[in-house]
């Protein structure tokens, strides 16, 4: 198993139960996440050594993520303190076309207050082979994409792979000042795998992508980004019924994979699935770079178990890699 480090940021979210609306909302669920946690958290599960580097506010909210990231035998010697507050979010489950609105609390937290002088990136990629980030850190604040820059570029130069989550949020680009494209394309510019669809690729290519295939895509990323080795991505449908199904893909510099969709679960939880399936994928690949079919298929079995798992934090085994699709019935 490998040495994993994740650096994004920690956050809590506040949500009231399934079918309840925050416009309606009594009380609210507390639930630790973060795109890039959730990634440490589900390695871990895998069996993995995952190491989160962050920053927390050091206050009753910031021991609260660290107790329960802790419970799931993460190595948090480099999730530090720091001046700022809890970065926080509401969800309001029946909002949204997506299945969930959510509103982001989080300007002025600890981790957006923290630029890479906040880090000691060579202790912190110690033993790592492996760094994963995304694009929230860079779109949280201009020290959240100077640190996460900094520290792609470390772990680069001391022979780590990367990977890299679009994770493209747009409620936080909203109304700054900062170019994603400029501001990401150097971060991914480091990247050895990247997760991200043709929108994520148009994105960050300048250019409308909406017409062209999955594989046009990734030809063009790869043109321009010549340490990017594979890219992957996940198709979601829902049928007229409201039947959710996932289809996924996997593109290397000289061939593709294509899984075909299987179903989700109908208890829909959204959030986490995208990490879910990032953390598939990344136990496999880390492996063995060469087996994307065995990635995509990890990939979609955890993307599936999450999505009837509630909050943001995965619940798997490495035992639910193995068997049908049919088995994940939770
Ligand atoms: O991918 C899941 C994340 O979106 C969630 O845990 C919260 O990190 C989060 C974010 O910034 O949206």
């Amino acid at each position: 198993m490998a040495r994993i480090a994740c650096f994004g940021e920690v956050l809590l979210r506040l949500a009231p139960q399934q079918g309840v609306s925050l416009r309606r909302a009594s009380g609210l669920d507390v639930h630790v996440g973060g795109a890039e946690a959730n990634v440490a958290v589900g390695l871990a599960q895998l069996g993995h050594q995952a190491r989160v580097i962050s920053v927390l506010p050091d206050n009753d909210l910031g021991a609260l993520a660290r107790r329960r990231l802790a419970s799931e035998g993460l190595d948090l010697a480099f999730l530090g303190t720091g001046p700022g507050r809890m970065g926080l979010y509401f969800h309001d489950p029946v909002a949204g076309p997506r299945g969930g609105g959510v509103t982001y609390d989080r300007v002025g937290s600890a981790f957006a207050l923290a630029s890479s002088a906040s880090y000691d990136a060579t202790a912190a990629l110690e033993g790592v082979e492996h760094l994963h980030v995304s694009g929230i850190s860079p779109a949280v604040s201009e020290a959240g994409a100077e640190a996460t820059l900094a520290l792609v570029k470390a772990a680069k130069a001391k022979g780590c792979t990367i990977s890299f989550d679009g994770n493209f949020r747009s409620q936080l680009w909203a109304g700054g000042t900062r170019d994603p494209r400029k501001v990401l394309a150097p971060v991914v510019a480091e990247a050895d795998l990247m997760f991200g669809n043709y929108r994520d690729a148009g994105l960050l290519l300048g250019s409308d992508m909406a017409g062209s295939s999955s594989r046009d895509a990734a030809e063009a990323m790869f043109a321009a980004f010549p340490k990017l080795q594979a890219m992957v991505s996940t198709q979601r449908e829902v049928s007229p019924e409201g039947l959710h199904f996932v289809a996924a893909r996997f593109d290397a510099r000289d061939s593709w994979e294509e899984a075909d969709e299987i179903p989700l679960p109908s208890n829909i939880e959204r959030i986490g699935t995208g990490d879910a399936f990032a953390t598939g994928v990344l136990h496999r690949w880390l492996a063995d770079r060469e087996d994307a079919e065995n990635a995509l298929r990890a990939g979609q079995r955890l993307m599936a178990i999450k999505q009837a798992t509630p909050g943001d934090l995965p619940d798997h085994s490495p035992a639910d890699l193995e068997g049908t699709i049919g088995d994940i019935r939770r």
